[in-house]
């Protein structure tokens, strides 16, 4: 045992050493892993620890594969960026994925009705965003046949959208979620001290918070309580579904430019990059020879004091900028 370890490491390695299933063993070391010490002489314990639950969970992932008879499936990644919609049966899933895309998925009164993925496509000031909504989770889900395989494609989703029907008991539904999303081996990032400010809930300042702690293993996520507002204590960033679209693109963290010739109108769709993107990773994206020919660009919007401002490869661009590039 490591020196410095405590009472908490200690309970863990007893429960590692009683766990029968992988699961089991995968939850207590987990444990173990987070109450190990974590000073200098310690690196090498954990890095074992990390391996192993790595194997573990593969090993898990390989036998749910090998029940629903080698079932997978996945959808590839189309626009700026993939967000995934999970929920309770009849949550509303589809009924916000028809009004963000302007898909036509069958909506209706009964449980189960979305059977398999569900993909639209919701445009943002001309940016796609890919929308996907994943069949209805239940107690068990991943035990079912294709559940892991649908828990999966969340997991690799560049935000979820938890969807909660705010006429039933929203805590109790968020609680299902989570379980089920914890046993397809991730999270949802919670925002500490979260409180709404106002009746959307939606607040900018946690959102700028909520990206610089996001850790190993966790997702981003948004509660949209759906059908009536309901003002439970949610750990994660809550909107209500008017809020949707702009709460889904300040959690994206990205911005659009629209890139122009000189001369001419600003080009259409707009360009959407990562925050923080400067006019070389624009130029990069758009053409390469324009990075090695650039020689200034001229800038319209948020970014600089007055509108066409000159600027260099190293100016960070801001949302809604017209970026006129000049090469050699
Ligand atoms: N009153 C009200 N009903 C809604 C709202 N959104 C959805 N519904 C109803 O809730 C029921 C389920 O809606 P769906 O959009 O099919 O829900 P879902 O989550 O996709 O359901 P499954 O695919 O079966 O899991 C339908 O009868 C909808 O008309 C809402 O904002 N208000
Ligand atoms: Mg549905």
């Amino acid at each position: 045992m490591p020196t410095n370890a405590g009472v908490e490491y200690s309970l863990a390695l007893v429960e590692y050493n009683k766990a029968k299933t992988n699961e089991e063993k995968i939850r207590a070391l987990e444990k173990v892993y987070a109450a190990a010490p974590k000073h200098k002489s310690a690196e090498k314990l954990l890095q074992e620890i990390k391996t192993k639950i790595s194997k573990l969970k593969a090993k898990v992932e390989k036998d749910r594969s090998k029940k629903s008879g080698g079932f997978s499936l996945s959808i590839k990644k189309e626009g700026a960026a993939q967000v995934a919609l999970v929920g309770l049966p009849n949550s509303g899933k589809s009924t916000i994925l028809n009004k963000l895309t302007g898909a036509k998925v069958e909506i209706a009164a009964y449980p189960f009705t979305t059977k398999m993925p569900e993909v639209g496509v919701m445009d943002y000031n001309g940016v796609k965003i890919q929308i996907i909504e994943i069949p209805a989770l239940f107690e068990g889900f991943i035990e079912s046949d294709r559940g892991p395989s649908f828990l999966a494609i969340a997991r690799s989703a560049d935000l979820v959208i938890v969807v909660l029907d705010g006429t039933e008991n929203c805590e109790k539904q968020l609680e299902i979620i989570e379980g089920e999303i914890d046993k397809a081996f991730f999270r949802l990032k919670t925002v500490k001290n979260y409180k709404a400010k106002n009746k959307t809930g939606f607040a900018q300042d946690l959102i700028n918070k909520y990206e610089k702690e996001l850790e190993e293993n966790t997702k981003k996520c948004l509660v949209v309580v759906n059908k009536l507002i309901n003002n439970f204590k949610c750990p994660y960033p809550v909107c209500w579904v008017d809020d949707l679209k702009n709460a889904i693109w300040s959690l994206l963290d990205l911005v659009y430019v629209q890139t122009k010739m000189p001369g001419k109108k600003a080009d259409w769709p707009p360009v959407a990059l990562r925050k923080g993107s400067t006019v070389g990773e624009l130029a990069g994206v758009v053409h390469k020879d324009f990075v090695k020919n650039f020689k200034y660009a001229r800038i319209w919007g948020k970014s600089v004091k007055h509108n066409r401002s000159t600027v260099g490869l190293d100016h960070v661009l801001g949302e809604g900028d017209v970026v006129e590039i000049h090469t050699k």
